[in-house]
């Protein structure tokens, strides 16, 4: 699987400049037009120093990281709530895995701010609002759906429509108090009954602090209201950005860059922070698989079996699953070989139903 990440947010915090500093692209920024422009899309490589180390010992033909598609959306500054996200928009929304929601924390008066000031908790708020309005919209007009359709039904259709209409209802009950639907209690027949509405409060949200420069060492003043705001709902986590500076300091070589950001107070770049900060939010974990060929990694759920995980690698290895052999990357780097670490015994074999964990390679044994 390859995780998808929306980028949104009001206009002007950010979101194209950080959408760049993520995926190397060039796309223009400081336009004020991102609720018309066209969604960006790019790619991001999440960045493993493990894999490094594996390409290291293995010195394959290739080498590949795990990926993160990124897509930049924006939202206009809408009047009343509901009115700012376009229909295209939210197809490009709701199909994504998480929201990355940026906000403006910098100050820079050269940089208008649609409302006026600068606060992010109050940006955060409206955002949420017009994610919460479109997801309303989409309660309402299915239960009025749903009322001819259950006249009609019968027998088990009609118990499915009954589960929905129930679970829509808690839904409308929710949004009504302005509570995102990611706060629901649902048993796993009542998320199955709703999962394909694909509700935009459901996603787990990424609240990215847009910084200024000068915040970098002592971010928590800033951060700290935010996290109060996001921590009040489930599936949300905020990471600081400092997204003009660290998009400059992107450009520069490797070196350089390490340098300019250890003098400016930053520990690491914003794509490692905003990734991990995804990884866990999502429960996601990497494994890996080694050869002289290819060295790669391949996000799956953290504890997924390995019958389930060799499906990311490619769907008759989960078909055709016989074994797998598993040892933790560390080990093998520690043995020097496999065929050290099959001498020593610590490269296992393991079932389908094995629930794989991070940092692991995997040799699956399969036959179709
Ligand atoms: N000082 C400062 N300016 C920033 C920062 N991030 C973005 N900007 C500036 O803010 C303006 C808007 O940035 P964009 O990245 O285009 O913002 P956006 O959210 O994509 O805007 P729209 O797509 O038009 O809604 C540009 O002039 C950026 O250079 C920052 O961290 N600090
Ligand atoms: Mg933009």
């Amino acid at each position: 699987m390859s995780v998808v990440s929306a980028i949104t947010g009001l206009p002007y915090v950010g979101k194209t400049t950080l959408f760049n500093l993520l995926t190397g692209a060039h796309a223009a920024t400081g336009s004020f037009s991102g609720a018309e422009a066209e969604t960006n899309v790019g790619v991001a490589k999440v960045p493993d120093a493990r894999v490094d180390q594996l390409a290291a010992l293995y010195r394959p033909k290739k080498t590949t990281h795990a990926e993160v598609m990124y897509r930049d959306l924006g939202l206009a500054h809408a009047e009343k709530p509901g009115q700012g996200i376009s229909p295209q928009k939210l197809g490009d929304l709701r199909t994504a895995d998480a929201l990355v929601h940026v906000v403006r924390a910098f100050g820079d008066p050269s940089v208008p701010h649609v409302d006026g000031s600068v606060d992010p908790v109050r940006d955060l708020a409206a955002v949420e609002l017009e994610l919460l309005f479109a997801d309303h919209g989409v309660v309402e007009r299915r239960l009025e759906r749903l009322e001819p359709e259950l006249r009609s039904a019968k027998g088990i259709e009609r118990e499915t429509k009954e589960r929905e209409k129930a679970v829509l209802q808690k839904a409308i009950a929710a949004l009504d108090a302005e509570r995102p639907l990611r706060d629901l209690d649902l048993d796993p027949e009542e998320e199955k009954a709703i999962r394909g509405f694909r509700f935009l409060t459901r996603m787990p949200v990424l609240v990215a602090v847009n910084l200024d420069e000068s915040d970098i060492t002592a971010p928590e003043k800033v951060l700290g209201p935010v996290r109060t705001a996001a921590g009040a709902h489930r599936a949300s986590a905020v990471v600081p950005v400092c997204a003009k500076i660290e998009a400059e300091i992107a450009e520069l070589p490797p070196d350089e860059a390490a340098a300019f950001r250890k003098e400016i107070g930053l520990a690491e770049p914003a794509l490692d922070r905003l990734i991990r900060a995804t990884y866990e939010l999502l429960g996601l974990c990497s494994f890996f698989t080694t050869g002289e060929d290819e060295v790669r990694a391949w996000t799956v759920s953290c504890g997924a079996p390995a019958q389930q995980a060799a499906g990311a690698i490619h769907t008759d290895l989960e078909r055709g699953f016989i074994r797998a052999e598993v040892i933790q990357w560390d080990q093998l780097l520690k043995a020097g070989s496999e065929a050290n670490a099959k001498r020593q015994g610590i490269m296992r074999i393991e079932g389908k139903q094995y629930p794989i964990k991070d940092g692991e390679i995997m040799h699956v044994l399969f036959n179709v």
